[in-house]
């Protein structure tokens, strides 16, 4: 009998075709009526690909045995609901470390040299009228990593290419990496003058990067996330860069993705980013075939390649 499964999003053609060769596979994502679908087909559906399952979507799935999640970060799903259920759940971590890494260097720089700002500049004429003002340079600052996991590491190697002394807070001091640790975020933000977020999205992390700590960084502060939109209060953040008191922010997550505060829209000290972090033809790529392999593991009763649950 095929495995019949459910697809809760889209995922790179290679991944959706290598889903097809093995399973039945019901697209829940671009279903015309997501109710009728379900009706269905949730009896038979044993495995889900990609996130957004919360326990009612569990509760509609009595054979659900997996849920493998298309991305690092699994706070789309319950883990709780499928733990109490029993099920497993998996995600794609590492493949893509340096995709996340490059991009978070990538807004650093965008955002101390204005590189956006300079592209319009050059198209729109201002250069040969007057040269382009002065920026700030990487070299010399200390960079702040708030969660200093998988990715955070790569971002601080990087961030040490770039003459950057490295400085990081998370839930535990983490001996043997070189980088003083902070266990106080505030503290952490007062001493930076970048604050990089990568830590992972949920109830644990949720608006961690408050007011406070925003206002900590400073006139002169950089704040870039890539991490999820929930770890800062976005209503302060954009306070506060409208006032000056925060540098700066490039922006790759959000709270309400695709919706982006229109405040921020006029604001020159801020670049913004659709959420690209793993937007690599190369990445997907590998977080794709990464889901394959944990549902293949497990229909074939082999450990899981990459589970958190
Ligand atoms: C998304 C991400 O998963 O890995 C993560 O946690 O945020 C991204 O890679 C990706 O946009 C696909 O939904």
């Amino acid at each position: 009998m095929a495995i019949e499964i459910l697809q809760t999003q889209r995922l790179p053609a290679r991944c959706e075709q290598a889903l097809a060769e093995r399973y039945v596979v019901h697209r829940l994502f671009d279903a015309a009526d997501r109710q009728a679908l379900l009706a269905d087909v949730a009896p038979r559906v044993r495995a889900t690909a990609g996130g957004h399952v919360d326990a009612a979507l569990m509760d509609r799935l009595p054979r659900l045995e997996i849920i493998a999640v298309f991305g690092v970060g699994y706070d789309s799903v319950d883990t709780e609901a499928a733990r109490s259920r029993r099920l497993r759940v998996t995600n794609t971590p590492e493949v893509l470390n340096d995709a996340v890494a490059e991009l978070a260097i990538g807004l650093m720089v965008a955002l101390a040299r204005h590189i956006p700002q300079a592209d319009r500049y050059v198209r729109g004429g201002g250069w040969a009228k007057a040269g382009f003002p002065l920026q700030a340079e990487l070299n010399g600052k200390t960079l702040g990593i708030l969660g200093l996991g998988r990715i955070g590491k790569e971002i601080a190697t990087r961030a040490q290419a770039m003459k950057m002394r490295v400085v990081y807070h998370g839930r535990h001091r983490q001996p043997y990496e070189p980088y003083v640790y902070y266990s106080s975020l505030l503290d952490m933000a007062r001493d930076c003058d970048w604050l990089v977020a990568v830590a992972p999205g949920g109830r644990e992390t949720y608006r961690m990067v408050s007011r406070e700590v925003l206002a900590a960084l400073g006139p002169a502060g950089g704040f870039v996330n890539l991490g999820r939109g929930t770890l800062v209060d976005e209503a302060a953040l954009v306070e506060l860069l409208q006032s000056g008191e925060l540098g700066g922010a490039a922006l790759d997550v959000f709270e309400h993705e695709p919706h982006v505060p229109e405040a921020l829209f006029g604001l020159d000290n801020v670049v913004l980013s659709p959420h690209q972090g793993s937007g690599t033809r190369q990445t997907r790529e590998r977080m794709g075939a990464l889901v394959v392999a944990n549902l293949d593991a497990h229909f074939a009763g082999e450990p899981l390649p990459s589970a958190v649950v």
